[in-house]
Order: structure tokens, then C-alpha cells, then sequence
């Protein structure tokens, strides 16, 4: 397999063909706040673990991307310390356990470089790596994501992480306003509320991939064996 060869995997609602070269995956916000207890998952009264069963998939995932050499792209929900990148309709929406910015046991909830806010150990970014810190629920809003795509002329997005049908699907969606083909992978994504994810699997692939395509990773790791 080399880098500027075109690839096509099993994919709905149609096949998916991309250039490695041109290529990135997305990993969005793997991070202990969301994913293990005591963050901001927990705190708006979710079980976390349904989202700690896709790491390992993830991982997978990533080892793949990095022994081909895409572009490989961590994001991390996070805000200043100060709070100036977070409305206040957003720290103050709802009834949490706490709030954006108050102290848990892994910190400041949603702060950037707080314990909490770290992705979890095992999908760690290795050096090299951009790490792409966002405000919003989508990657592209208030970040530079978009920049840094444009200058190394990626035209094709692999997303995983979590929350599915939030962060996921929002930045999957700028993507795709953007002008990118961009896949989901099914079992590297996930919600803490299971119908959320099928349905925004079914959402994005629907009408001939009003949003883009979804894959499990199977279907890219097949290319291993074909190519
Ligand atoms: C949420 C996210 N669910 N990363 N964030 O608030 O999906």
C-alpha cells in the first residue's frame, strides 16, 4: 500500500475511495472527562462506561492510521481557565451534578490541561500529532482545523470518538459544509445513549450520504489483506 494510491473500502450508502496522502483521521475528545467518572459525562447524570468499551477499537484504529501514515488529528473539548471561551448558555444549561469549571476529582470540568481534560491514556497523541482544542461540540468552530487540513491538502476525513450524535456528528457535519468526504467508523464511535448512535449512523449515510459514509473498521483493515 502506498500513500498516493487510491483505496476503496465496503462502506454505506456506497463504496469509499480515498488517497492516503490526502487522508486524516479525527479522533474527537477520547478524553477522561468523558469517558471515565467523575468528569463532565457523569456530571449530566450519564454511564460512562458505554463510552470506555470503544477504546480499544480506537486504538486499533489508530495504530492503523499511524503505520500508513495519515494525518492523524486528536480533539479535545476544552475551555480557558478564566471560562472566556464558554457562553454561559452553555455552563448554565440544565441541572448537573456540576458545572464547566467547577472542581471534581479530576479537576476543573472541561478546563484545558486539567487531569480530567487529558484523553485517556491508552489513545495518548504521540509527538507529531495535532491536538486540536475546541470550545464547541463541532472541531472546525473557533479552532484551527480547518487551516491546518487546507495546508496539507487533505480532502478525505476518517472520524471516530465520542459522543456520536454531539461532538461527532457536528464536526462531521462542518466537515461536510466544507467541502470534505469524510466516513464515520461505526464500532469506534459511541454514545451514552445507544439509539443516538444508531440513529445518527443511519442520519449520516442516509440519502446517498447526506453527511458522508459509515464503515466498521473491518472494512479498512481488509485492506491489509488485499493490498
Ligand atoms: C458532549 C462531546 N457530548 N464530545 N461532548 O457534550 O460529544
Amino acid at each position: 500500500m502506498t500513500s498516493a494510491q487510491m483505496l476503496t473500502i465496503d462502506a454505506q450508502p456506497s463504496p469509499f475511495t480515498f488517497e492516503a496522502a490526502k487522508t486524516a483521521l479525527i479522533v474527537i475528545d477520547m478524553q477522561r472527562d468523558f469517558i471515565e467518572p467523575g468528569g463532565f459525562g457523569e456530571s449530566l447524570g450519564n454511564d460512562v462506561s458505554l463510552l470506555a468499551e470503544i477504546v480499544p477499537t480506537v486504538a486499533d484504529l489508530l495504530a492503523f492510521a499511524r503505520l500508513h501514515d495519515w494525518l492523524v488529528i486528536h480533539t479535545r473539548e476544552s475551555h480557558a481557565a478564566d471560562l472566556s471561551d464558554c457562553p454561559p448558555a452553555k455552563r448554565l444549561r440544565g441541572a448537573p451534578n456540576a458545572r464547566i469549571g467547577d472542581t471534581g476529582p479530576m479537576g476543573r470540568i472541561l478546563i484545558r490541561d486539567e487531569p480530567g481534560n487529558a484523553i485517556v491514556d491508552t489513545l495518548a497523541p504521540l509527538a507529531g500529532e495535532l491536538v486540536i482544542d475546541k470550545p464547541g461540540k463541532g472541531a472546525f468552530y473557533a479552532t484551527r482545523l480547518g487551516e491546518e487540513l487546507a495546508m496539507r491538502g487533505i480532502t478525505h476525513l476518517f472520524f471516530a470518538g465520542v459522543t456520536t450524535e454531539v461532538c461527532v456528528q457536528t464536526s462531521m457535519r462542518e466537515a461536510n459544509d466544507r467541502g470534505y468526504d469524510s466516513l464515520l467508523v461505526e464500532d469506534a464511535t459511541a454514545s451514552y445513549i445507544p439509539a443516538f448512535k444508531q440513529a445518527t449512523l443511519d442520519m449520516v449515510r442516509s440519502q446517498g450520504g447526506i453527511v458522508g459514509w459509515t464503515a466498521p473498521l473491518s472494512a479498512l483493515l481488509q485492506l491489509e489483506e488485499t493490498h
